[in-house]
């Protein structure tokens, strides 16, 4: 009764980090401060590097639209996955890691650990109602030992962690704008994927969700 007044000024869910296993923590809404930064350099990484649908090494085409950013970029053709500098549809060097996004992933990756995490690939997917990934293993890095860093913009999605087989069970884990997750160590191999985007609008994002993912990738 007494605070009915002071629940005003309530930020509401709390923001706490939350450890989802030994070494993969989910930090709600740690991105927040930075979205309005970071959504006009993201306008440009796009402008220089149109999201495309690559082709997996079986001749799919991905649903998921993808770009890079930063000294390598995370490619796929019929030769298989792999890191390259060079846009494939632009022959040139992806677009620059814009600072913001530098900084960010190395205080979430700070906080869970992982001291002077410098990445040097930002994998940018785009998600439509409907997309999904299937269950995988980031495996195309150099060095395991470096941390994942990612942060969820626009629509919700349910991310799946599995374990270190891919049979194993999965957790559902909630992921909204502005949601960073840091994910090393023993968990850096977890399988895991997204459940298929639900219709939705974002008030900045329109109808898509767009996941960065920051690795150390050479
Ligand atoms: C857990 N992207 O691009 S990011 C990917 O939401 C990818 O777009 C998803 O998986 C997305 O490869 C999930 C979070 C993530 C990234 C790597 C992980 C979680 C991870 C590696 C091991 C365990
Ligand atoms: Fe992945």
């Amino acid at each position: 009764m007494m605070q009915t007044e002071l629940d005003l000024f309530d930020p509401g869910a709390p923001l706490q980090p939350q450890w989802v296993a030994a070494q993969a923590v989910v930090l709600p809404g740690f991105a927040l401060p930075q979205v309005e930064a970071l959504l006009p350099e993201l306008r440009k990484v796009v402008a220089a590097a149109p999201f495309r649908h690559m082709l997996t090494p079986g001749g799919q085409k991905m649903v998921v639209g993808l770009t890079n950013c930063g000294e390598l970029g995370w490619v796929s053709d019929h030769r298989g996955y792999r890191y390259s500098p060079f846009d494939p549809l632009s022959n040139q060097p992806w677009p620059a890691l814009p600072e913001v996004l530098l900084d960010l992933a190395g205080r979430a990756a700070a906080l869970a650990g992982f001291a002077g995490f410098r990445p040097d690939a930002c994998l940018v997917n785009c998600y439509r109602p409907g997309n999904r990934l299937s269950l995988h293993q980031d495996r195309d890095e150099q060095d395991f030992s470096q941390p994942i860093v990612s942060v969820s913009l626009g629509l919700p999605a349910v991310f799946l962690l599995g374990g270190q087989v891919r049979n194993a069970p999965t957790q559902r884990i909630g992921l909204r704008h502005g949601d960073v997750l840091v994910w090393g160590g023993e968990d850096r191999l977890r399988f895991h994927g997204v459940l298929p985007l639900k219709p939705g609008a974002h008030p900045l994002l329109g109808n898509l969700r767009i996941n960065l993912t920051l690795r150390k990738a050479g």
